[in-house]
């Protein structure tokens, strides 16, 4: 396999390799950034030309598999061609243009990948969504967001149609279908007549790439904003160290589109490796289907939320063999000592940890090849530099409980979030002397790795998902039983915790049955918000 030559680097131009190892051990925050970066033209055009000149195995640089048993495979030099089309799709059909804010909401569909480098190729600022999302979740995107456009599938059309009416600066909808449908552009059409000319926007570092929804002890999802430099970081010496990938690998990274690890680990650490992305489609979660996946494909790295390989181990795994695996990443939440045992009893592989938020990205790992102190989640991965403070910004000693933090200052280091898009009170709030505050707790070893403890807040983190308990609250509070309610989040051993809800009923349903108002609660929930926020458990 061949490494990222850097060349990718365009303002900085060709550079010796002794030069760039001076300038990448430098401390923290002080690295050498180029001015410009878009990783559609720096990175994935860059393995396009590698490809062209034989320079890289001949590998997919997305291969996709579905239910049905479809595939496909594009090259990047196919992506190329694809994502500027999809490109002229976005400025000249649906009329937008360079800062404009457009909602994805897809499935594991090609589509997605095809949008989500077109927005980098145009400039368009990028806000993926889950397909769990309801009308009011898309309602409260597209209205605070100020989205000029969204692209979604059959299923979530009609969803989008039943509340754009009071979103007036909605100006397009995108449906990625085989059907069409009325006030909607028809995205395949669209794409087979685009011209694949197009000249990629140069974008500074600290330009809008993408916008994660993201949920806080109180109050609706914040708007956490990255700029460029969310893509560039991945490029970075120490981050590349993190997987380790290389052009002939074939990684499978199972996060759901919509949050920062499928955007980080289905597209960003792939591709500026030149790694192949493999993308399983599946209409249900399913973990059979999952290991009989890692079975059948050549696939070389899984990347998933920890619950993810918890649910693999509950299944019958030892009757299935992973000739080609070579490492497994988890992330989202912690992992148990001997859940890591299973996992390599099963496979022969250790399961690397990695930790990071919406907000921060990939921050803290046990990076491929280092040494694994079991229930660790490693060591901060430069150019963060972590530590534990308390709750004046002081940094505390190794094996002290305290915040768990990212130094901001003198410098904010690349790759974390600009702030919380129009909310400045919020940004503030994570803010804290010279550091920014993840809301975790935990300790810190003498040879600095970090050790997770639990939140500091109320935020609960069932199977990878952050859910606020007001958003679940307010949900039950729809409903016509449920005079009050308290959520909290339930120590869990496959899910790590479940949302869990204790609800006074009005007294007009004090004499229905507990156990039928139980269920009727939990589908309430599931309808008029994201179902992955529903309480499990529920006492009335
Ligand atoms: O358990 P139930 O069946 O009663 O309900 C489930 C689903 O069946 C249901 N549902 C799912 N999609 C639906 C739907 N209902 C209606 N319409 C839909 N479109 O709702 C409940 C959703 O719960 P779930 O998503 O937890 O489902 P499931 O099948 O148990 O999935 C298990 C996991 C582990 C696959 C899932 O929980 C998951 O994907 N977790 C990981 C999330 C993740 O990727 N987190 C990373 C965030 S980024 C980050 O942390 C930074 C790291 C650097």
């Amino acid at each position: 396999g061949l490494c990222v030559s850097w060349t990718v680097y365009g303002s900085l131009g060709p550079r010796p390799r002794h030069l760039l190892a001076r300038t990448f051990s430098r401390k923290w925050g002080d690295y050498e950034i180029p001015k410009e970066f878009n990783f559609a033209s720096d990175v994935m055009d860059h393995w396009a030309r590698m490809e062209k000149e034989g320079k890289r195995d001949p590998l997919p640089a997305l291969w996709w598999v579905n239910d049905k048993g479809d595939e496909i495979k594009w090259n990047f030099q196919e992506l190329g061609d694809l994502t500027r089309q999809t490109a002229n799709v976005l400025t000249e059909n649906c009329g937008l243009q360079r800062g404009d804010r457009l909602i994805i909401i897809l499935p594991r569909i090609p589509e997605l990948w095809l949008l989500s480098v077109g927005c980098m190729r145009t400039g368009l600022v990028l806000l993926p969504g889950t397909i769990q999302l309801t009308a009011k979740d898309i309602l409260y995107r597209l209205q605070s967001s100020k989205a000029k456009g969204i692209v979604t599938y059959e299923t979530l059309a009609p969803v989008v149609d039943s509340v754009a009416s009071d979103c007036p600066q909605l100006k397009t909808k995108v449906l990625v279908s085989e059907n069409s449908r009325d006030g909607w552009l028809h995205f395949k059409t669209l794409l087979k007549a685009a011209s694949i000319d197009h000249t990629c926007v140069k974008t500074k570092v600290q330009d809008p790439l993408i916008i994660f929804f993201t949920s806080g002890t109180t109050g609706l999802p914040k708007m956490t904003l990255h700029s460029s430099g969310l893509a560039l970081r991945s490029c970075l010496p120490s981050s590349r160290q993190i997987l380790k990938l290389m052009s002939s690998d074939i990684s499978w990274c199972l996060s759901d589109p919509g949050w920062i690890l499928s955007f980080v680990g289905t597209m960003i650490e792939p591709w500026n490796a030149g790694a192949c992305s493999f993308i399983r489609d599946m209409s249900q979660f399913n973990p059979e289907t999952i290991l009989k996946t890692l079975s059948k494909f050549p696939i070389t790295c899984t990347i998933a939320a920890s619950s993810v390989y918890r649910m693999l181990l509950q299944f019958n795994i030892s009757s299935y063999k992973f000739p080609t695996l070579k490492h497994s990443a988890a992330g989202g939440e912690m992992l148990l000592p001997e859940e890591f045992e299973k996992w390599k009893k099963a496979t022969g592989l250790n399961i690397h940890e990695i930790y990071g938020q919406s907000e921060t990205g990939l921050t803290c790992a046990v990076s491929r090849g280092m040494k694994i102190k079991k229930g660790s989640m490693g060591k901060a991965i430069p150019p963060f530099e972590m530590q534990i403070i308390d709750d004046k910004g002081n940094i505390l000693p190794p094996g002290t409980e305290g915040n768990i933090a990212i130094r901001i200052k003198p410098t904010r280091p690349i790759g974390l979030f600009s702030g919380y898009l129009n909310n400045p009170e919020k940004t503030s709030l994570t803010e804290l002397g010279d550091f920014y505050v993840t809301g975790d707790r935990g300790t810190i070893d003498e040879e600095g790795y970090f050790w997770f403890l639990g939140r500091y807040d109320d935020v609960i983190n069932a199977s990878g998902y952050r859910i606020g308990p007001s958003e679940v609250e307010n949900a039950l509070a729809e409903h016509p039983a449920v005079a009050e309610s308290a959520v909290i989040g339930f120590p869990d051993p496959i899910r790590g915790e479940v949302v869990k809800a204790f609800v006074v009923l009005t007294p007009e349903f004090r004499s229905h049955d507990p156990d039928k108002l139980v269920r009727e609660l939990q589908q309430h929930v599931k309808k008029v918000t994201a179902p992955y926020k529903y309480p499990r458990m529920l006492i009335v």
